[in-house]
């Protein structure tokens, strides 16, 4: 992305197509030139008015409403003007049009706006991270997983986690500058005190379940098992809709086939496999090992299995074992009949027909029973990305590393490690200079001198 802030960025902000109204958003510089550029006067900032666009022979162009905010209070932190038009493609092109034939304007770039607010201080990446998902928000969990991290969600412990590990690396510091000294026993019980409440601060963030992450990309549930089972038929029946084709022909399902639902709450991308079988077709043995592939990865592998035909039990435990996941068995064909066998292991499964619309209520409520432990964090969890998890490891392996260093001789490398907590912390935000935190705190800092 080409970053220059001297130009004046001009976007559609609404989708393309038709729609009763269309917002064109422009930021920058030269933002609020243009309703000049439209023969039309500037007017006050804030405030909503009716405006005739014209265009450079004085024809209408349309009847709008337009809005200002002069920077930095604004979305972005420079002057910015919505022009309210209609949703017509003609009307959209025609103004997008004459913007661009002014020099200082150019068409924003995909995310540009958003990166302009980050620069100029209006939100720090975690809340560009909760708009993006919010954008993306497909279920109102994800939705309030979003506008929390929005909010402030993870960037103020975060923030906060880290200034108070500055002020312990302000101390040290002070001790290093005064090196024949020795540290006062109390400050000493403070620092132990004190590190040990932030790593339990941040062990608790981090045993979540990963249950931020599960939201924001929905839990993975895939249906295995034999050929001809009824994989397909469940996953339609769940979906709502044809998603995949159904046939009495084994191996009709070869590619992995996704789509994604809401069960309980709770995102979902539930994917159709092929089924497991020795085969000599290599196309299908390739969707044979994708379906294995998937199968590693999954939250759960709802096992899929004809409970109609003799020999089921055998199957569903040579499978069973071969799937390290939590998994449920499901025995298709009820409507066949279930052939019971006297068996030493005892299945957990429910027995249904796949074909009967009926059935979804029972496959729903054990899919749900299996998917609720998930769903039962207290509060909204604070990491929702892999990243954030890898500062938080790295932030909490520092400070725990502090602990096994003695003040005696190590007060030099327990700061280096209090450093690198800091730093770690501080990449969740994007404020990676610790430098400037720790001047601030030496600013108001007494030590004592
Ligand atoms: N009678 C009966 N037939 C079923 C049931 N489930 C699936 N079938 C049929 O079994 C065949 C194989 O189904 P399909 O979903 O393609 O199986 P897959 O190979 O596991 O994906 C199709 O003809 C389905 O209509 C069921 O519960 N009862
Ligand atoms: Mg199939």
């Amino acid at each position: 992305m080409a970053h220059n802030h001297a130009d004046t960025i001009y976007a559609l902000a609404t989708p393309p197509g038709m729609s009763a109204v269309a917002i064109i958003r422009i930021s920058g510089r030269k933002a609020l030139d243009v309703p000049a550029l439209f023969a039309v006067k500037p007017g006050s900032a804030r405030v909503a008015r009716r405006a005739f666009l014209k265009d450079r022979d004085g024809n209408i162009l349309d009847d709008v409403m337009l809005l200002s905010f002069t920077g930095p209070a604004s979305a972005t932190g420079e002057d910015v003007l919505e022009i309210q038009c209609h949703g017509s493609a003609a009307v959209i092109d025609d103004i997008l049009t004459i913007l661009s034939q002014h020099t200082g304007f150019r068409a924003a770039e995909a995310g540009e706006f958003t990166r302009r607010a980050l620069d100029n201080g209006k939100m720090d990446i975690t809340a560009a991270e909760g708009l993006a998902d919010l954008i993306e928000a497909e279920t109102s969990l994800q939705r309030r997983q979003a506008t929390a991290q929005m909010a402030g969600q993870l960037s103020r412990p975060v923030g906060f986690w880290r200034e108070r590990i500055v002020r312990l690396l302000a101390h040290l510091e002070a001790m290093i500058d005064f090196a024949d000294e020795e540290l006062p026993e109390a400050l000493r019980r403070e620092i132990d005190q004190e590190t040990a409440a932030l790593c339990a601060a941040l062990e608790q963030a981090l045993d979540d379940q990963n249950i931020g992450e599960i939201i924001r990309n929905g839990l993975s549930v895939v249906l295995a098992g034999p050929v001809n089972a009824g994989k397909s038929t469940l996953m339609n029946l769940l979906a709502g809709r044809k998603a995949a084709i159904v046939s009495d022909l084994g191996g009709t399902t070869r590619d992995v086939i996704e789509v994604k639902l809401s069960l309980a709450g709770i995102p979902i991308r539930l994917a159709d496999t092929a089924g497991l079988r020795e085969t000599t077709d290599h196309i299908e043995a390739e969707g044979i090992k994708r379906a294995e592939d998937e199968i590693k990865e999954a939250d759960l592998v709802v096992l899929v299995i004809d409970g109609s035909q003799p020999g089921w039990h055998d199957i569903a435990r040579q499978m069973g074992d071969g799937i390290s996941r939590p998994s449920l068995l499901i025995l298709s064909k009820a409507d066949k009949g279930r052939i019971e066998q006297p068996d030493a292991r005892d299945f957990e499964a429910i027995s249904v027909d796949l074909r009967d619309p009926n059935s979804i209520a029972e496959i729903e409520k054990a899919l749900k029973q299996h998917l609720a432990p998930l769903n039962q964090a207290s509060q909204t969890p604070i990491i929702t990305r892999a990243r954030h998890r890898q500062a938080f490891s790295d932030a909490l392996a520092s400070l725990q590393h502090s602990q096994t260093l003695s003040f005696e001789g190590d007060i030099a490398l327990i700061a280096e490690e209090y450093r690198r907590a800091a730093s770690a912390l501080g990449r969740v935000t994007g404020h990676i200079d610790v430098e400037e935190l720790l001047d601030h705190i030496f600013s108001r800092f007494c030590i004592g001198k």
